[in-house]
């Protein structure tokens, strides 16, 4: 395996890692499978280490995560305000995971940008901000920062410690951010890192089953309305667009996490390279926007340019204001403004 790191790098981190007592790690808001199993992982390296380690996340996990080895100790920001401001007063290095700017943790921002603490970014998402880091590991072209977290751990000796616990979280993660690898997921070495997590006991079997195959009912039949009723084609076929509203969701009893890789459903069909969905948020008076691309469309491209948003070349996501019949025109015009990259 190529290391992640030069010489020279490994040894500014090795110091900072060495010069830290208190450490906090934080994912991004929504947290998924790679920020919970990164932070996860990280945290256990560290406490190995000898090191007082809290992880942090701005809101809760969906409940398909929930078994995640050590899930348990995760400190969820909006439940815990208090308790998340000392932990970030106290900490004297914040670890920022699976996530490229700090307006991606939405409330707890302030927290952090106010800690005093050395802070350092471990992603894979393109564009890190870098103002007031110490030290950048961002490796865009990596699966996930599960495998970020791996290799990292890795280079610094911590394999043969490595529990199964902690490479079943290393694996859940670079599986749902490749969608059980099939997308980003063509480096040889992604599967060398999995040849070396299965060598710890890992049961990926049962990983996949825990994370995809724990639908409700509802869920199902939500799933069902949206791709008989709401799911609409443009350009022949090669783009698509489904909306759902508050209402729609709360017939289907509609709970957190529900939504989950519906976005992902259309791309099943054959010549289809662009699939989006809009969605009123259940809080705020916005349209949540997600993109998923097959191939070379740039998703970000479009998200950028129509979404007010950004993400990977395949997955993107954004947000439009209110309403929903509004941000369908907007999908519109950006399909219409792509044809020719479809
Ligand atoms: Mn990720």
């Amino acid at each position: 395996m190529s290391p992640l790191l030069s010489t020279a790098d490994l040894l500014q981190f090795m110091t900072l890692i060495r010069d830290s007592r208190h450490v906090a790690i934080c994912g991004h808001r929504g947290p998924d499978g790679d920020a919970m199993g990164s932070a996860l992982a990280w945290s256990a390296y560290l406490q190995g280490l000898g090191k007082q380690v809290s992880v942090v996340m701005p809101t809760p996990p969906p409940d398909f995560l929930r078994w995640l080895p050590g899930s348990k100790q995760v400190v969820i920001y909006q439940d815990n305000p208090t308790l998340t401001a000392s932990i970030m007063a106290e900490a004297d290095l914040i670890c920022c995971l699976d996530f490229n700017a700090l307006s991606r943790l939405q409330d707890l921002q302030h927290l952090v940008a106010a800690s005093k603490a050395k802070r350092l970014i471990i992603d894979h998402h393109l564009n890190p901000d870098t103002e007031g880091i110490s030290f950048l590991v961002s490796r865009p072209q990596m699966c996930s920062t599960c495998e970020v977290i791996f290799r990292l751990i890795h280079q610094l000796g911590g394999f043969d410690d490595m529990t199964p616990q902690t490479a079943t979280c290393i694996y859940t993660g670079m599986m749902t951010d490749t969608g059980g690898f099939t997308y980003n997921s063509n480096d040889p070495e992604v599967y060398e890192i999995i040849s070396l997590l299965l060598t710890k006991g890992i049961d990926k079997d049962r990983i996949y089953r825990q994370v995809f195959h724990v639908f409700s009912i509802d869920r199902l039949r939500l799933q069902g309305f949206i791709l008989s009723e709401k799911l609409q084609f443009f350009e022949k076929g090669r783009a698509s667009v489904f909306t759902l509203t508050r209402e729609e969701m709360k017939r289907f009893r509609y709970v957190r996490g529900d939504l989950e890789g519906f976005v992902n459903l259309p791309l099943q069909v054959r010549g289809l390279s662009l699939s989006i969905s809009l969605r009123e948020d259940t809080e705020k008076d916005v349209i949540r926007c997600s993109l998923r691309s097959v191939g070379s469309f740039p998703c970000n491209k479009m998200a950028e340019q129509f979404f007010h948003g950004g993400g990977h070349l395949n997955a993107s996501g954004g947000e439009l204001p209110f309403p929903l019949e509004e941000a369908l025109k907007t999908a519109e015009r950006a399909i219409e403004a792509f044809r020719d990259l479809l």
